[in-house]
C-alpha cells in the first residue's frame, strides 16, 4: 500500500516535471516590454522644419514633401514660434483621419498638435496605417500668414 502510494507521486512528478519541459520548449520566451513613451518611430524620418519671425512671415520648410508608407514626420521649432501642425480633417484621405489621431500625441484639438514654444523642441507625426493620398496641414498661429504644409504618402 505505501509502496504503491510512492509510486504514483513518482509517476505524477515525472509527468509533471516532462509536461513542464514541452511548455519550455514551445513556448518561446516573450521578448522584453518596450518602455512607455520611449517607443522610436519604427519607419523612416522625414524632418520639417518651422520658421518665420512669427509677425509678417513663418512657414514650414520643406512646405510639400513626399513620404513613404507608414514614414514619422518630425516637426522642429526652428524660429518664429510658437507653431503646430493642424491637419484639415476634410483634407485627408479617407481613413487617414483615424491614423493621425493615432499618430498624433498630445493633440490640442482634432488633428491639431500641441504649440512648440522652446528652441528646437520637436514634435513627430506618425503615418503609420495612414492611407496613400495628400494630406493638407497649417500651424494654427499663422494660418493668416499661410503657413501651410502638403505631405504627399506614397
Ligand atoms: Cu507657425
Amino acid at each position: 500500500m505505501r509502496f504503491a502510494l510512492l509510486t504514483t507521486v513518482v509517476a505524477i512528478g515525472a509527468l509533471a516535471c516532462s509536461k513542464g519541459e514541452q511548455n519550455q520548449s514551445q513556448t518561446p520566451s516573450a521578448p522584453p516590454a518596450a518602455p512607455a513613451g520611449a517607443a522610436a518611430p519604427s519607419g523612416p524620418v522625414v524632418e520639417v522644419k518651422m520658421t518665420g519671425n512669427g509677425s509678417t512671415r513663418a512657414g514650414f520648410e520643406p512646405s510639400s514633401i513626399t513620404i513613404p508608407a507608414g514614414a514619422t514626420v518630425r516637426f522642429t521649432n526652428v524660429a518664429g514660434g510658437p507653431h503646430n501642425i493642424t491637419f484639415w480633417s476634410d483634407s485627408v484621405p479617407a481613413g487617414g483621419a483615424a491614423a493621425l489621431t493615432a499618430g498624433m500625441k498630445n493633440t490640442v484639438d482634432n488633428l491639431s498638435g500641441p504649440f512648440l514654444t522652446q528652441p528646437n523642441e520637436t514634435y513627430e507625426v506618425s503615418f503609420a496605417n495612414a492611407p496613400k493620398g495628400t494630406y493638407k496641414g497649417y500651424c494654427t498661429p499663422h494660418l493668416t500668414l499661410g503657413m501651410k504644409i502638403a505631405i504627399k504618402v506614397e
